[in-house]
């Protein structure tokens, strides 16, 4: 199966993205069953799901796992879902723009479902000893932007393709001097090689 993995640059006031360090690490390895392809997107509002779009239709993946960085989440959160809006008054994206209660689609519906699996993978990962949890909001900034525009991206075009989107803790250096919680990036690396085997293993259980 064709996975496309991508992961953010950084941001705001941080200097690194774990989900940047994850996409450049997930490009020089190998996973049984799936060949997967790494993208690192940009942390802007208008342009943030260019490229994954453009992978989309290119390379036609089966599945497509955005990672992101959220700082103040303890676990690998899968997000359940997406909503219509973008705003981000006092975190300006990395082109100065800093929306207020916009519409990501002004005719779009007001929230979307992430078409992964998220009950299943979060359980497996919780059993293969990676702390993780659903989550019901991935926010208002990017990572809610790209997913929204990259789930309805999907179903309009009627496309056999599942998406979905994974916040991860910032690592521990980035936590240093803060009461900020954090995870490893080798837990979190055990989480992308768990992800990818449940979804392989997903595929080969429907066949
Ligand atoms: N996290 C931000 C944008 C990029 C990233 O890694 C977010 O949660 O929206």
């Amino acid at each position: 199966m064709k996975i496309l993995f991508t992961g953010f640059e950084p941001f705001g006031k941080m200097d690194k993205n774990p989900s940047w360090e994850l996409a450049e690490w997930v490009k020089q390895e190998k996973f049984p069953g799936a060949d997967v392809r790494a993208e690192g997107l940009p942390v802007i509002f208008q342009t943030c799901a260019h490229k994954a779009l453009e992978v989309i239709k290119s390379w036609k993946p089966d599945v497509v796992l955005h990672f992101g960085v959220a700082a103040g989440r303890q676990t690998i959160n899968i997000e359940q879902t997406a909503i219509n809006i973008e705003h981000a008054p006092y975190t300006p994206d990395n082109a100065g723009d800093a929306p207020a209660d916009r519409c990501i689609e002004s005719k779009g519906p007001d929230g979307i479902f992430a078409t992964i699996p998220v009950r299943k993978l979060t359980e497996d990962l919780q059993v293969a000893g990676v702390p993780a949890e659903v989550s019901y909001s991935a926010g208002t900034y990017i990572c809610n932007a790209t997913l929204y525009k990259v789930l309805r991206f999907i179903d309009e075009q009627k496309l056999p393709i599942k998406a979905g989107f994974i916040h991860v803790p910032v690592t521990p250096d980035m936590a240093c001097g803060s009461n900020v919680p954090s995870m490893a990036l080798d837990v979190q690396k055990r989480a992308v090689t768990q992800l990818i085997a449940s979804l392989v293993k997903e595929e080969e259980n429907r066949d």
